[in-house]
């Protein structure tokens, strides 16, 4: 990631994070009252100030979600969306020993594991199978990962490798962690291929956003100097429409081969909520699309 890049975004979300934070104040209000009240039920003092500001983090956390979700479908109405990720620290104005950050992930930037089975028929879509497989191929690591991750999903029982149908799930991923369950997809390399992968989504690659290896996964004509040149060309004129990225010198033509698996507009973002209050820390994370729809929802 572009550190600059990424600087520049969360200043260009400046707007929005001042207006997250005056909600926040809103909110926190609120949340004292809450506990306040809770507070008085409980008699074991003890725990009770753990437990207080355990409550305290956990509101918070919901909150910065709530927040964040409301961010999102403001987005709903843009022509085109270009926040990879940005991290909105809300340090201020929270009260005492109490802070609140905020990291938003595009997961139309990554690639879709599920798309490599189609949902319909349970076929596999060949052109999903060779993208996943240059994506592994980049990230340096064995390319028949990505026929047993095909076997696991897929509902036959035919193994395209020997062992690749053992024990295998027969249907789609909920979430990308599963993948630590396919054979030969150890913590390493796991590791190295979940900032790239999602399993939601509408399977559609924002150019504006995909990093490098997501955007060579589109098709094996994009060179890794091609897709440096997109990049170039987005960070000074993001691309209002996904036809645009075929004014790239040398995506003419590869361009239209790609327009109908990419986007200029992404619809689903990780949102991760990280309350402290007075060293006890909740994490609220979703994957929450621009209508408010929820995927995916851990509290920890
Ligand atoms: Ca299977």
């Amino acid at each position: 990631m572009n550190t600059q890049n990424t600087e520049h975004r969360a200043q260009s979300t400046d707007n929005a994070g001042s207006a997250l934070i005056i909600t926040l104040l809103i909110v926190t209000i609120l949340v004292a009252l809450v506990v306040e009240f809770a507070y008085e039920v409980y008699i074991d003092t003890t725990s009770l100030s753990n437990w207080e500001n355990a409550q305290k983090a956990s509101l918070i956390a919901k909150s910065g979600q709530a927040l964040s979700a409301r961010y999102l479908a403001e987005l709903k109405d843009r022509k085109y969306t270009d926040i990879g990720e940005f991290t909105m620290p809300v340090e201020k104005d929270l009260g005492p020993n109490t802070q609140l950050i905020l990291r938003l992930e595009d997961e139309n930037a990554k690639f879709n594991i599920n798309s490599i089975i189609y949902a319909e028929n349970g076929k596999t879509n060949d052109k999903a199978l060779l993208s996943l497989q240059r994506l592994l191929e980049y990230l340096e690591m064995d390319t028949k990962l990505a026929l047993s991750i095909a076997d696991w999903i897929d509902p036959d029982s035919e193994p395209r490798l020997p062992d690749s149908e053992d024990n295998a799930k027969n249907s789609h991923l909920w979430n990308i962690e599963e993948l630590r369950t396919v054979p030969g997809i150890e913590k390493s390399i796991f590791d190295k291929i979940s900032p790239f992968i999602t399993v939601f989504g509408d399977n559609l690659i924002n150019i504006n956003t995909a990093r490098l290896p997501v955007i060579m996964s589109l098709s094996g004509d994009i060179t890794e100097t091609l897709a440096e040149q997109i990049i170039a060309y987005r960070e000074s004129s993001p691309f209002e429409n996904r036809t645009y990225v075929q004014r790239v010198s040398g995506m003419e033509s590869i361009g239209i081969t790609i327009n109908d698996r990419i986007t200029e507009k992404s619809s689903s973002f990780r949102i991760t909520s990280r309350a402290t209050v007075n060293e006890i820390t909740r994490i609220v994370e979703s994957v929450t699309d621009t209508s408010n729809k929820i995927y995916f929802w851990r509290e920890g």
